[in-house]
């Protein structure tokens, strides 16, 4: 069963760093020969820091995080859409040869406003020795946003719920309402869960195979109306909810975060220049929305951001968050990225479903 994609984390960006994880502080990035212009990669981006893996915990291979030298800086300006030139190119290359850690080189580039996902792939693609087309890599149209998916007005209704809406946005479409749950199913849905979940995985955007990675910790277990009619029942209200057919979504997938516990930025939907996203997309095409039902409050942190947009979402017990990012014209929207942020005190509970869009198609095994 997929779980989402990996997004690299920001440089510097030490307020999700978990109090938990020990940090090695690192010899600070070198200067590009001749250039004066150190001030073009952002000053975070001089000190990295590499929270330490927890013992035991699988490794993401295509970016393993082994101290090493820190990888010399770009001269690039940000700009809002980098292309991969022969600059670029030099510069990772040399960076490879040097033996920085692979985390380091991505952490650069997505400061230089290089895609996270695009900046994992060329890492690969240039590891392995391959060519990469810069018109490939460059980033392509802006999103359109056409019709929104969720129904318009103050209350949405679907046959067994009255859902308030209690904030929502147009560019990137994003609602929060209230009301969803009672209490009681967020207990039941809770106590399935502490029965059920283990250790969270992500899609390997190389291979497409499930990956275990600091980037996500917390432990999660997708369940559906087999298990409890209860989780029949909560999906044909979303799908009501939203105004999707309930066949396009995915399992519900419950998951738990302890202290410390968080989902660094990432997307929802598979990239499609990734090889890693093909065998997700056979299963009822891209993910096109998302609703985060939160299933209890937690005492400090374990909001809800959308760094790209400034946004940041509190549990609230019963509530949903929706967003949505795939358009008519088969597009994503990257103003989507999004992250659970560490959980300081107490546990966080949330049930994610991801709706595609065409029919999803489960595996046979979980069928
Ligand atoms: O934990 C959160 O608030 C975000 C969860 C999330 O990003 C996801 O399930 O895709």
């Amino acid at each position: 069963m997929p779980a989402s994609i990996f997004v690299a984390r920001r440089p510097g960006d030490d307020s999700k760093v978990s109090p938990r994880h020990a940090v090695n502080q690192q010899e600070g990035p070198l200067a590009p020969a001749g250039s004066a212009k150190t001030s073009a990669v952002p000053k975070a981006a001089r000190t990295q820091k590499y929270p330490d893996r927890p013992a035991g915990q699988a490794t993401d291979v295509s970016t393993t995080d082994q101290p090493g030298p820190a990888c010399r800086l770009h001269g690039a300006h940000m700009q809002s859409f980098p292309q991969f030139d022969e600059s670029w190119k030099n510069w990772l290359d040399e960076n490879i040869r040097r033996g920085c850690s692979h985390q380091s080189m991505i952490d650069a580039m997505v400061a230089n406003a290089f895609d996270p996902n695009t900046a994992h792939s060329i890492l690969s693609r240039r590891i392995a020795g391959e060519e990469v087309d810069a018109a490939a890599v460059s980033s392509s149209a802006s999103y359109v946003y056409g019709k929104q998916m969720l129904p318009q007005g103050p209350v949405i209704k679907a046959n067994d719920c009255r859902a308030r809406v209690l904030f929502s946005s147009s560019q990137p479409v994003v609602a929060l309402l209230g009301d969803v749950l009672t209490e009681e199913e967020c207990e039941r849905l809770i106590e399935i869960g502490r029965q059920s979940v283990k250790q969270s995985a992500v899609v390997d955007p190389a291979s497409g195979a499930e990956i275990i990675i600091r980037e996500r910790t917390s432990q999660g277990a997708f369940v559906n109306g087999s298990v409890d009619p209860l989780v029949a029942k909560i999906d044909r209200r979303l799908a009501e909810l939203t105004n999707i057919p309930l066949e396009n979504g995915e399992d519900l997938h419950l998951l738990r975060y302890g202290i410390g516990g968080e989902y660094r930025p990432h997307f929802d939907y598979f990239p499609e220049e990734l090889a890693g996203s093909r065998h997700h997309l056979q299963r009822g095409g891209q993910r096109i929305a998302t609703v985060i039902l939160y299933l209890n409050e937690v005492e400090l942190g374990g909001e809800t951001t959308f760094p790209n947009v400034g946004l940041s979402v509190r549990p609230q017990r019963g509530s949903a968050l929706y967003f949505e990012y795939g358009n008519e014209l088969g597009q994503v929207d990257p103003k989507t990225l999004h992250a659970g942020n560490p959980v300081e005190q107490g546990e966080k509970w949330i049930a994610t479903k991801w709706i595609r869009r065409s029919r999803f198609q489960p595996l046979p095994q979980d069928a």
